[in-house]
Parts: C-alpha cells; sequence; structure tokens
C-alpha cells in the first residue's frame, strides 16, 4: 500500500537537528513537517522562521509547512521565499480574514496550497476552499502540541472528505496522535499521508529507519 510519511520536526531532537534530519532521510522519510506557532492563534511556540530555513538548507526533501499563526498573509512572504515550488503550506483558515487570499498567494508562489482543519471545524465552513487547495491537513488533536490523544469524533469528518476528495481533487493528510492502528485504518481507505510525531516515531530509542521501515511493512 502507497502512503507518505512525514516526520513532525517540533518532535526532532534541536540539539543535533541536522543529524535528525541526516537520520530521517536515510531511514526514508518523504518530507518533513514544520509546526510553525506564534503563542497567538495556539498557545505554545514550537518553530519559527529560522527553524524551517534551516531544515529546507539541510535537505533536498519536500517541506510541509504547517502555519499555526494569526493572520499569515502579513508576512507570508517571508516564509515562501525560502521554500522551493512544490513544497506545501498549510494556513488554518480561522486564523485569517480572508483565507481564500492567502491561499492564492500561497499558489502564486508555486507552493501546493493547503488548509489544516481543526477537530472542531466542519466540513461545511471550509467547502469553498476545498476547490482551490491541494491538500487537506486534518487535525485529530487541537493543535498547538505533540504527545496528544486521539480525538474520536473527528473520524466522522474525515469519512465525509474522503467522499469529496475525488470530485474535488485534494488529497487527505493526517495530523495528530498518528499511531500504527490509525495508519493500517485509515491509508486503505485513501488517507495519502501521516504525520509521525511521538506517537510512532519520536523518543522511542530505536533508530528511525527500523521504525520507518515497520511502517512500511504493515500488513494489510
Ligand atoms: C500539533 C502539530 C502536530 C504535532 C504532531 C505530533 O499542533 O500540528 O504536527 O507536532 O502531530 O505527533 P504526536 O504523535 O506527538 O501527536
Ligand atoms: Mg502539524
Amino acid at each position: 500500500m502507497k502512503f507518505e510519511l512525514t516526520a513532525s520536526m517540533m518532535c526532532a531532537d534541536f540539539g543535533n537537528l541536522e543529524r535528525e534530519v541526516r537520520s530521517l532521510e536515510e531511514g526514508g522519510i518523504d518530507s518533513f513537517h514544520i509546526d510553525i506557532m506564534d503563542g497567538r492563534y495556539v498557545s505554545n511556540f514550537a518553530m519559527s522562521l529560522n527553524d524551517m530555513r534551516y531544515i529546507a538548507m539541510a535537505t533536498e526533501k519536500p517541506l510541509d509547512v504547517h502555519l499555526m499563526i494569526e493572520h499569515p498573509n502579513t508576512r507570508i512572504d517571508l516564509f515562501l521565499e525560502s521554500l522551493r515550488p512544490g513544497d506545501t503550506v498549510y494556513i488554518h483558515p480561522e486564523a485569517e480574514y480572508h483565507p481564500s487570499a492567502t491561499l492564492q498567494s500561497i499558489i502564486d508562489a508555486g507552493m501546493v496550497p493547503g488548509i489544516a482543519i481543526n477537530p472542531g471545524t466542519s466540513v461545511e465552513n471550509v467547502m469553498e476552499m476545498l476547490r482551490i487547495i491541494r491538500k487537506v491537513l486534518v487535525m485529530s488533536v487541537n493543535p498547538g502540541n505533540a504527545g496528544q490523544m486521539f480525538l474520536p469524533y473527528v473520524g466522522k469528518k474525515i469519512t465525509k472528505l474522503l467522499a469529496m476528495k475525488e470530485d474535488m481533487d485534494f488529497e487527505l493528510y493526517w495530523d495528530g496522535a498518528c499511531s500504527a492502528d490509525k495508519i493500517l485504518e485509515y491509508a486503505p481507505k485513501g488517507v495519502k499521508g501521516f504525520v509521525l510525531g511521538t506517537t510512532l516515531l519520536f523518543g522511542k530509542g530505536r533508530p528511525y529507519g527500523e521504525i520507518l521501515q515497520d511502517i512500511r511493512s504493515l500488513k494489510f
């Protein structure tokens, strides 16, 4: 079964960031997920612009930038100018007065436009944006922190989005508390990729390559 695995870099060892990037690349990660927070849209600070720039410089793999910041359009140019065409930028529609204008800035810069949908946000609230984005990041935890519990009511929304993705031409990605059983259940249903954090990848005392190999060898 083909699905993408992306590493949530806010969970990495920042004392050895370059080594972390190398081990993940050698282990076969598909992309690097960069959680940018401003302490306002979410009550946490994880990664920031310079962390993203450093990882963009350290790898040729795609970046998957998840902006958890208020009014990203104010200085989205700072992020876009440090990325490569084909990298993905997700915004949270609730964080912007005119989210479709922000998505247009992402498209104009040659990046893949995405929206992140919070557990409490309905598909109906973002319907028009689904027509212009290419990726939907479904949050299965509230944004802001790693290591949280999966919120089971999100399952119904994923089912709804899966039924719409062909017609509206977007792909679905999972972010939050991603475990092997979630991949086993949702990859066959059509979820295209999974963000791996502390639940499955980081802080396990095992080489990333071994863990990623185990995930790719899951029996569906
Ligand atoms: C949360 C953030 C996520 C987490 C990731 C952590 O605000 O968007 O990307 O870093 O989901 O994974 P885990 O397995 O620790 O929940
Ligand atoms: Mg994220």
